[in-house]
Parts: C-alpha cells; sequence; structure tokens
C-alpha cells in the first residue's frame, strides 16, 4: 500500500498547510528558546566537558514533535499578537519570533517553554543513551555523528544522565516562573512517561526480548506493550502536560490521544527503517531486521502495518474534536490535532 493514495481518510491539502504552520511557528519558537534561554542555563552550571555533548545533542536538527505537542495542549498562542495562523498564507516571522520581552510579561508562557524543554531533555537522554554500544550501537543521529562518537562513551553516558536530572530542574524552574503550575501532577505526569512505568521500562523489555529469543505468541503479546512504554508513555507524557499547563483538571483525553499518537509514531519509525533514506531520516535506516528488532513490520508485515497505522489515523482524527482549550484560555487548535497523526504516519524523517 502506498501512504499516499492508501487512506481514505487522506487530509486535504488544506490541513496540512495548517499543520506545517503550526509546527514551524512552534518549531521556530522553541529552538530559539533553547539559544536564548536552554543554552546560556547549561553553559553557566555545567562544566565543558559536560555542556558540550549536551549542547550537542540537544541544539541537533529534532523534529521537536514533544515540544510541539506540550504548545500545542498548553494553548501556546503561535502568533503573539493573537492573530490566527490560518488567517494568513504566510506567518510573518516578527509576530511568531520567541522574544524574551514579550514571554516576561507572560509568566505562564514562559513556564510552558520550560515545561516543553523538560520533556526534549529527557528524549534527547534517551537517543543518546539508545544510540550507545551497549544499546543500540548507532553512529548517525538527527544527520550527525552519534554523541558517543563525537565525545566518547562516558561523556555521553554523563551527558545523557544529566539532561535526564535537568529535566526535573527545568520543572522546578517552570514553577518558580508560574507558581500557578500543579507541580505534583507535573512531576508525576513526567517521572511516568519517562521512567520505571514508561520508557526506561519499554527500553529494558525491549532489548530483553532482542537479546532472548521468545516464541512468536511471546512477541505478539509484547508488541504493543513495548511501544506503549518506549515510545508512546514520553509523547502521551507531552500532551498531557501541556493540558496540566492549559488547567485542565481532566486531562484524560489528551494522555489518550498521546497514546495512539505514539503508537502511529512508532510504526512509521518502524516503516521508515524498512524503507527510509537514511540521508532523510538522519539515522541508520534497514538496521532492525538485522538486530532481530521486534516491530511492526517485522512482525505483521509492511501492508498490515501501514493499515494499523491508517486505523490509529482515524481514531485521532476523531479524538481530536475532544482536545479542547483549557480553562485559561489560548487557541482552539482542534484543525492542527486532526492534522498531525496523517503527519506523523506520513514523515519521511
Ligand atoms: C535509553 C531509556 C532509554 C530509552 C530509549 C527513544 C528510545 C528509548 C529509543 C529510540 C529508538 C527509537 C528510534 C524509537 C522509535 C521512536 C523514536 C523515539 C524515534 C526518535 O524520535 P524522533 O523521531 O527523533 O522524534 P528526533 O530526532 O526528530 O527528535
Amino acid at each position: 500500500m502506498n501512504a499516499e493514495d492508501a487512506s481514505p481518510t487522506q487530509p486535504p491539502v488544506g490541513s496540512d498547510f495548517v499543520l506545517r504552520s503550526h509546527l514551524t511557528a512552534a518549531v521556530d519558537c522553541f529552538n530559539a528558546f533553547l539559544q536564548t534561554e536552554v543554552a546560556p542555563y547549561i553553559t553557566r552550571r555545567a562544566v565543558v566537558q559536560l555542556a558540550d555533548p549536551m549542547l550537542y545533542a540537544l541544539d541537533a536538527p529534532g523534529k521537536r514533535i514533544r515540544p510541539f505537542l506540550v504548545m500545542l495542549a498548553a494553548g501556546f498562542p503561535l502568533q503573539k499578537s493573537g492573530k490566527s495562523l490560518e488567517a494568513t498564507s504566510a506567518s510573518s516571522g516578527s509576530d511568531t519570533a520567541y522574544d524574551r520581552a514579550f514571554y516576561e510579561t507572560n509568566p505562564r508562557l514562559l513556564s510552558i517553554l520550560w515545561v516543553a524543554t523538560a520533556v526534549e531533555c529527557i528524549h534527547t537522554y534517551s537517543l543518546i543513551h539508545d544510540d550507545l554500544p551497549a544499546m543500540d550501537n548507532d553512529d548517525l543521529r538527527r544527520g550527525r555523528p552519534t554523541c558517543h562518537i563525537q565525545f566518547g562513551d562516558w561523556a555521553a553516558i554523563l551527558a545523557g544522565d544529566a539532561l535526564n536530572t535537568l529535566a526535573f530542574e527545568l520543572l522546578a524552574r517552570a514553577h518558580h516562573e508560574w507558581p500557578d503550575l500543579p507541580l505534583s501532577r507535573v512531576l508525576l505526569s513526567l517521572s511516568q512517561g519517562a521512567g520505571i512505568s514508561g520508557m526506561v521500562c519499554g527500553q529494558a523489555l525491549d532489548l530483553f526480548q532482542e537479546r532472548n529469543p521468545i516464541s512468536a505468541a511471546e512477541r505478539s503479546a509484547l508488541l504493543d506493550g513495548i511501544h506503549l512504554r518506549k515510545t508512546a508513555a514520553l509523547i502521551r507524557a507531552a500532551c498531557e502536560l501541556g493540558a496540566l499547563c492549559a488547567g485542565h483538571e481532566d486531562v484524560s483525553a489528551f494522555g489518550g490521544y498521546g497514546n495512539d499518537l505514539g503508537l502511529a509514531f512508532q510504526i512509521a519509525d518502524d516503516l521508515l527503517d524498512v524503507r527510509g533514506d537514511a540521508s532523510v531520516v538522519g539515522k541508520t535506516v534497514q538496521s532492525d531486521a538485522g538486530r532481530g528488532k521486534l516491530t511492526y513490520p517485522s512482525h505483521y508485515g509492511i501492508e498490515a502495518s501501514e493499515t494499523r497505522a491508517y486505523d490509529l489515523q482515524t481514531r485521532l482524527e476523531n479524538l481530536a474534536q475532544q482536545l479542547l482549550p483549557g480553562p485559561l484560555g489560548g487557541p482552539d487548535y482542534r484543525a492542527v490535532w486532526n492534522a498531525l497523526p496523517a503527519y506523523v504516519i506520513r514523515r519521511t524523517s
């Protein structure tokens, strides 16, 4: 099945535009925040032996999907003027750019950016550690040599450790910026997404099954369980965290959307490993099979994996209607939530 023509739910060109314009504006703002606030924060605190590998990994050109999810769920306004991005065919760079003075008068918005950074720190640490020789042993990530190839194993391990801890420091910073942030719920959500009930657990199960042959029945039983934890749990946390920043009491709709989006994301990632182009994907491809990885295409085949992804897309497009702005206001991003699954499934990197 061809991703371009397969889905009856294929979005119209307009919804792709909506997604791309919001993603570009959010990522530009987030990257500028990384450069202006986060890099100096790290450089001031960490010795150069840590700061260099941390910033090498953090500044590399990632897609920033998780910070984007935090910003969307939080109702972060992507144009400071308050104008809708859809209102114009091209957003005005100055209206969407990160501007310290503007955000300093909006502590909740600044706090959202720190929370988004915390999630990206956890994600970046996981990529650094996943690429190590003791795990996936990869030498290419985000189009560059992996952190341990550039700085050595010890520096990569410690940079990952430091980013992991920094994430929680940044949540404290977010709370300091905006004391109404429900800190204990925020801490719980990120810990559950990242730790023993989420990403680390999924990684442990994944590496265990890779190194210890198990039956086909056991593989079937494990497949979703591994990926719901390894990939989806942090994506779920990003959605929940944003919703908490928006003042939502009940964040379950956002969490449920994050779970399904995470699974769709993983299936797309597995398909990219089978048929992606390394120079576009930015990491090694066609490597899962050789490692005995438990992936959707290796277990169900390419066509069934695509069908599963499109089923998730349909479910997500329905769930998108429930993702309303929170009590603290902000734009209605349902059209963006609606367009995101198709983007995640059709991505080429
Ligand atoms: C080391 C505790 C620990 C966990 C590692 C993230 C992870 C868990 C493993 C990476 C293996 C992998 C490629 C999983 C597929 C989904 C995924 C997380 C892809 C990478 O995320 P992207 O595509 O990366 O958002 P960028 O570089 O765009 O940020």
